[in-house]
């Protein structure tokens, strides 16, 4: 199964986009965590999305703050697919975040999920990989039904609250 990158564009974001590295867990998919920087260290940006899919990866998952180019950059050196998780700041709620990942210009792509979204884009990369590997299809089915019966006992457990 090919990998993904969980990229972080500095250790603050760690404990946000440790909710990807649960889902691939979850998931069994092999996955690589690595702090890089589009701003403060571009270079390792270039090197590591242009050796990307030679090196086994099959999706990028970019998490950054305020100008957050990282998932931008990322994109620009690789065909890999590239999700971006804006991370929340303390400024503008991660608005800055959003935008700066989501108004991607035509012609690069960022598959952006919500503020602090890491969980959905760990998810993604699954569907994303999924596509190739029928082992992922049978564990995405099983998550989701799992989460049906989840919401199942939530509907159960209020109604003797309500009437
Ligand atoms: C971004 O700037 C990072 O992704 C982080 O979310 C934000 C703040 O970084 P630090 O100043 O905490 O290193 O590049």
């Amino acid at each position: 199964m090919k990998k993904v990158a969980v990229i972080m564009g500095s250790d603050s974001d760690l404990s946000v986009m440790m909710d990807a590295v649960e889902k691939l867990k979850h998931f069994g998919i092999p996955y690589e965590v690595h702090v890089i920087s589009a701003h403060r260290t571009p270079a390792a940006a270039e090197q590591f999305a242009s050796s990307a899919a030679d090196n086994g990866f099959g999706v990028i998952i970019a998490g950054a703050g305020k100008a957050a180019h990282l998932g931008g950059v990322l994109a620009a050196y690789t065909t890999l697919p590239v999700i971006g998780v804006p991370i929340k700041t303390s400024m503008m709620g991660g608005l800055d975040s959003l935008l700066s990942i989501v108004q991607m210009p035509s012609g690069i792509p960022v598959a952006t999920v919500g503020v602090n979204g890491a969980a959905n884009a760990g998810i993604l990369a699954a569907q994303m990989l999924s596509l190739e590997d029928p082992s992922l299809v049978e564990k995405l089915s099983a998550f989701k039904e799992d989460m049906a019966q989840s919401v199942a006992k939530k509907d159960a457990k209020i109604q003797s609250k309500v009437y």
